[in-house]
């Protein structure tokens, strides 16, 4: 087993103990967008889980959403389900909360615990590539699968 660097090693604990194992890849090239990580496991970009922060309005409450790298979020359509308007943060809070950088930020495995939810359109895959907190590590996973170690609440993003 190759050394992992210790952001990506906290991801496969996390993984492991919310019963899903994973095993973490480090790749040669950037996997910090949906498109590169696509071309570097060689999947389609619909496959590439973003994993995006966003914060609500009202509450301030961070909040979790695993979409497909294919889709575009209506913040709007998301707000439905969230009972509260979202807003964009910045970097520096998307570390604080996740304890990982912009480009790495895995499904799981946080400093804090992220209310999630999960695009509707990766249940249509088989098997979906998730960041593994870093630009260049990724996991492998059946979307089920993911749904089930993050609690996620599936919905349409769009
Ligand atoms: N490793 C890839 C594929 S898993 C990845 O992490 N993709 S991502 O889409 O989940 O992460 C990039 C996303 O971070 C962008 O789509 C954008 O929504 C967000 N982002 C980029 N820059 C900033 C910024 N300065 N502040 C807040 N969010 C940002």
């Amino acid at each position: 087993m190759t050394d992992l660097p210790p952001s990506a090693a906290r991801v496969e604990e996390a993984a492991r103990q919310a019963g899903l194992a994973i095993e973490v890849m480090v790749m040669a090239q950037s996997t910090r967008t949906a498109e590169e990580a696509a071309a570097a496991c060689g999947c389609a970009v619909g496959q590439i889980v973003k994993s995006l922060v966003f914060r609500g309005a009202a509450t301030k409450k961070p909040i979790l959403l695993l979409v497909s790298g294919a889709n575009r979020v209506d913040e709007r359509a998301v707000a439905r389900y969230v009972g509260e308007k979202l807003e964009r943060p910045d970097a520096d809070y998307v570390r604080e909360v996740t304890g990982f950088v912009i480009g790495g930020i895995p499904p799981l495995g946080h400093a804090t615990p992220l209310t999630t939810y999960m695009d509707a359109d990766l249940l249509n895959y088989d098997v979906v590539w998730a960041a593994a907190g870093t630009p260049a590590t990724v996991f492998k996973v059946e979307p089920e699968k993911l749904r089930e170690a993050t609690a996620a609440t599936v919905i349409a993003v769009g």
